[in-house]
């Protein structure tokens, strides 16, 4: 396989140099050996059509990698696979202003393309704290959603066409951009949220939004999480809500002691929610926050009067991922209906303070769209491998929580390798058997990202 790339691509662009292969044989997550027996640079569509090809005949097998900012070991290597990289797959080929969409290469930084939408007076609308360095074609693999799902949805609902290479080696071109097109079966949604399953992103048309007007942050403080609905429903009956994002007190501690940060409120509650909404809904706003105070629900809160300092309240939750880093947190990344939510969460601390009462549990996420972020932080003197096996036991029971309430065990971050063994907690054995069947029509060779997403 590797004499075979060597003779496919030139050797600059061919690497087994045992520091890369540690750089790009791994995402985010950390507890994952990491083991790939090259990576490759690919600059055209032709040369990914040649890769996949190649490990057809040779038998071997590919993950594809973009910005590996995923927590979901998707985008790790661990058995000798080859990492295809899209970083030098990176150029905007095209924009339409007609058709509001930018044609982008899979490697393109989610951050250029917010600056590429901004240059153009329109935006990408689709954003995230790791938007500096994940890329389109990750994001597309994933179905990325983050912090402004509530008002412009996911990855998916911006993706008006996609090329890509199936299992196979054959090029398909999905949808070419259009507005309607009722023809059958849509693969190009197959392929957005495959996590690298069935093939390879190599283009994708992103639609564009009409830019955003100037916006407000605010943050409050309920000490009830179960009143948080309420505030939702009485915010969302006069302003037009682009996040309702939330965090517990402490996650805030961590993320104020982490990066040095003020608090927003004088006194601390037991949860935060912050709400952005365009500067020209201030004063419904305002008033929303009156009631909420007025019921009882909403102790304190703060609104930005400035660009800089809507940035600094968004950093404190935007940071905490990063503050909690170091504790090697378990990671869930769950979804239910929105108005399960605050009895969801309440299902979950019980089990975790009755079975695991050592264990401390950082709860932020977003609420608008129902879904919680769950890290649990390994107590520092408990050694990593006690508290992975502890944390293993944790799941099933945490799962059968998220299943009585047809919720998700992956909301946004995928399943990757992380949550496979899981999979059957969010869709039945008739699913998976058609996604088994999918996959194989698309990847009969099993050569695409073997052993994520199911075993
Ligand atoms: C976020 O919403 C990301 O900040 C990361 O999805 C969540 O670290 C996490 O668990
Ligand atoms: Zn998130």
């Amino acid at each position: 396989m590797i004499e075979g790339l060597r003779r496919l691509l030139p050797s600059s662009r061919v690497s087994t140099a045992a520091a890369d292969l540690e750089v790009w044989g791994r995402d985010w997550t950390r507890s994952y050996a990491v083991n790939p027996s090259a990576v490759v640079f690919p600059e055209t569509v032709d040369e990914v059509v040649a890769i996949t090809r190649l490990a057809n005949a040779e038998g071997g097998s590919l993950v594809p990698s973009g910005g590996r900012t995923g927590l979901s070991g998707g985008a790790v290597a661990s058995h000798g696979e080859v990492v295809v990289s899209f970083d030098r797959m990176n150029r905007i080929l095209g924009f339409d202003p007609a058709d509001r969409t930018v044609r982008c290469q899979p490697g393109v930084v989610t951050a250029a393309l917010h600056d590429f939408a901004e240059e153009h007076g329109l935006a990408y609308p689709v954003d995230f704290s790791s938007s500096g360095s994940s890329q389109i074609g990750g994001n597309v693999a994933t179905n990325a959603g983050g912090i402004r799902v509530i008002r412009y949805g996911m990855t998916r609902d911006w993706i008006a066409g996609l090329t890509v290479v199936t299992g196979t080696g054959e090029l398909l071109t999905l949808n070419q951009g259009l507005v309607k097109n009722a023809t059958g079966y849509d693969l190009r949604h197959l392929f957005i949220g495959s996590e690298g399953t069935l093939g390879f992103i190599v283009e994708a048309d992103v639609l564009l939004a009409d830019p955003p007007s100037p916006s407000r942050v605010m943050v409050i403080g309920l000490e009830r999480f179960a009143d948080i609905l309420e505030v939702l429903t009485r915010f969302q009956r006069s302003v037009t809500l682009s996040a309702f994002e939330f965090f517990s007190e402490l996650a805030l501690a961590k993320v104020v002691a982490h990066r040095d940060l003020a608090r927003p409120l004088a006194t601390p509650t037991a949860f935060y929610a912050l709400l952005e909404f365009p500067a020209g809904d201030e004063q419904e706003a305002l008033a929303a926050f009156e009631d909420t105070v007025g019921e009882g629900w909403v102790n304190d809160g703060v609104m930005s009067q400035s660009d800089a300092q809507a940035r600094s309240l968004w950093a404190l939750r935007e940071g905490i991922t990063e503050s909690i880093a170091q504790q090697t947190p378990y990671k869930n990344d769950l979804a239910v209906r929105i108005s399960d939510v605050p009895a969801f969460l309440d299902d979950v601390d019980r089990y975790v303070a009755q079975h695991y009462p050592d264990f401390e549990i950082c709860w932020f996420g977003h609420i608008g769209d129902g879904n919680l972020h769950l890290n649990i932080l390994k107590p520092a003197e408990l050694p990593i491998d006690q508290f992975h096996e502890r944390c293993h036991a944790i799941s099933p029971g945490l799962f059968e929580l998220v299943q009585a309430r047809g919720g998700s065990i992956s909301a946004e971050h995928g399943v990757g390798l992380l949550k496979r063994d899981f999979l059957s907690y969010s869709r039945t054995a008739a699913e998976i058997d058609i996604m088994r069947a999918v996959k194989r029509a698309l990847d009969p060779n099993g050569v695409m990202n073997p052993g994520k997403l199911f075993a």
